[in-house]
């Protein structure tokens, strides 16, 4: 077979069904091969940045490995954005950028790029072909990476005479396990174990801190089975959220400067013992390592990198290994235990709704977020897939829109935070549950930066609803130069954009609603076609809210 052949052999062998990306010169020989055979589908984007973040979807939701590619050149600093994201996200992307000959390298040639250094930094695998031979086993080895130990992104740069060149059929086999994650799970060392379980027996208010490894690990049951024998709260990092159905009495919800309140940081800090799950204990979740404040609180720390626990608060057991397993080691350790001395967390979450609940039933002009998130939180079903760009929709989705069930119902580009994420995201989502509805909130900052991305949607016919939170400025920067800086607001604000007529443009169902009372009809309407529809809502600005940021909170 050629090598373009011998790529989406390798491809299928591994399980792929879908794969995002944009056509280039540098392509056509594996354009070619995809046509040919037929079984994995191409969805022909509009931007290669917006492939990558299909595929970062795609995988969050399916727990399979997503797949984008892209031309050389422009091909590879375009699908770098999500790369990168996939990567510190602990997300298992696939990257193929085609490239210029072997035989072309280092004359001038059109789009010659060093992928392999552009590349290095950015994923947890990567590597340039050279000749068609290696196809498979690189291939494989790429699997392997993204989908053992933590989960990340690989990319492979594929020459335009290596698609050319020739494979033996019989190397072109893989394990098709590798093509899920995780694929590998390890297990906790029985002696920390031991250790672990005795801080636990010994503490009177355990709190779990979650992160998007339990998710990641599918390690929601065990998860439940020892915070109920411990009686202990469980909250979330914003990607953890999924971990537990926050309907739970033990549910606490997101903590951190990022959709954390005060009620969620007091539960935080009435914990003498804290366990972090699949969680980096990074600034956001931890409030700049205040809450835990250091000391404060002995430490288990469970994640499957052994690099996370100890790097940023001193630990007293260690656990390393998948969550799953540490989790199911704690709960045979722990057996037969039950706590009696909960820690009560009523009072905090319903403090912590009791005002929300205010602010959402505002009749106020502009609508009020907290509006626009009630509205929202009523009219989806728990399956809902909702995905939030930064901005607006991050900390007050993270917040208050309560998670019904376990898994990914929920998600946000949490390593970079770029804007312009969540419309492409939940186009990979819906493509991997396409059961679910799926829908992205993003501030009028992020559609500036994904717009054109609606033509894909059209032309798909994809049944995906878009919520524009509109306030004409750079909102989430402007509360920034309101508390930090006196109000001297600077190149924040941009011009007013009906966002519902330039979807209309583009051909998607769209509705402009300033009137809070039209909300809920519009949103009803919204989500209950099967055609692609935006909802443009015209919104208080951050600056003016009493967002759940900490940094703003007097
Ligand atoms: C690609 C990128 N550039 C800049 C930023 C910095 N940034 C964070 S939030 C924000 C403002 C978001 O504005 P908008 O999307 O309109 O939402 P709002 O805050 O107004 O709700 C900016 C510029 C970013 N996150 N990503």
């Amino acid at each position: 077979m050629t090598g373009a052949e011998a790529v989406v052999e390798m491809l299928r062998a591994h399980g792929v069904e879908v794969i995002f990306g944009l056509c280039g010169d540098t392509s056509l020989p594996l354009y070619d091969a995809l046509a040919r055979q037929g079984s994995i589908r191409h969805v022909l984007t509009r931007d290669e940045r917006h492939a990558a973040y299909m595929a970062d979807g795609y995988a969050r939701v399916t727990g399979k490995v997503g797949v984008c590619e892209g031309p050389s050149g422009g091909g590879a600093t375009y699908l770098l954005p999500g790369l990168v994201e996939a990567n510190e996200s602990s997300i298992p992307v696939l990257a193929i950028n085609t490239d210029i000959a072997v035989s072309s390298r280092g004359k001038f040639t059109l789009t010659e790029l060093d992928q392999r250094l552009l590349m290095r930094p950015l994923t947890k695998w990567n590597a340039v072909l050279d000749r068609a031979a290696d196809i498979p086993r690189v291939f494989r080895a790429a699997f392997e990476s993204m989908t053992t130990a933590r989960p990340g992104s690989a990319h492979i740069a594929l020459p335009f005479d290596v698609q050319n060149g020739t494979v033996e059929d019989s190397e072109a086999w893989a394990d098709p396990t590798l093509g899920g994650y995780p694929s590998r799970r390890t297990a906790p060392d029985p002696q920390l174990v031991e250790l672990a379980a005795k801080l636990l027996r010994n503490s009177k208010a355990p709190v779990f801190i979650c992160g998007g490894g339990v998710v990641i690990s599918q390690a929601e049951s065990e998860l439940l089975e020892l915070a109920g024998k411990l009686s202990a709260p469980i909250a979330t990092s914003i990607s953890g959220k999924g971990s537990v159905d926050e309907q739970h009495a033990l549910a606490a919800g997101v903590v951190g400067s990022n959709g954390g309140t005060p009620e969620t940081r007091a539960i935080v800090d009435a914990a003498d013992l804290i366990i972090f799950v699949g969680c980096r204990a990074g600034s956001v979740t931890t409030e700049r390592w205040r809450h835990p404040a250091p000391g404060t609180a002995r430490i288990i720390h469970i994640d499957v990198d052994p690099a996370v626990p100890g790097t940023n608060y001193r630990v007293d057991v260690p656990l390393i290994g998948d969550a799953r397993l540490c989790l199911s080691a704690l709960n045979e350790a722990m057996n037969g235990f039950k706590n009696r001395n909960r820690l009560l967390i009523e009072q905090q979450k319903s403090g912590k709704f009791e005002k929300f609940r205010a602010l959402a039933e505002s009749t106020a002009t502009p609508i009020r977020p907290e509006r626009v998130v009630a509205e929202l939180s009523k009219a989806l079903d728990s399956d809902a897939i909702v995905v939030a760009d930064p901005g607006t929709p991050c900390p007050y989705l993270s917040a208050y829109y309560v998670v019904r069930g376990t898994g990914r119902r929920y998600f946000s580009n949490r390593a970079h935070g770029a804007l312009g994420y969540a419309l492409a995201a939940c186009i990979g989502a819906h493509y991997g549950r396409p059961s679910a509805k799926a829908v992205a909130v993003m501030g009028d900052g992020s559609f500036g930066m994904c717009a054109g991305e609606l033509e894909t949607v059209v032309r798909l016919k994809l049944p995906i609803t878009f919520v524009v939170i509109s306030n004409a400025t750079y909102g989430w920067i402007k509360a920034g130069q309101k508390s930090g800086y006196s109000e001297r607001y600077f190149s924040v604000d941009f011009g007013v954009t009906d966002h519902a007529r330039v979807a209309a443009a583009f051909g998607v169902k769209s509705w402009r609603v300033a009137d809070p009372s039209e909300l809920s009809p519009v949103l009803k309407n919204a989500l209950s076609s099967a055609q692609p529809t935006l909802v443009d809502i015209v919104c208080q600005p951050l600056h003016e809210a009493q967002a759940p940021v900490s940094e703003w909170v007097a």
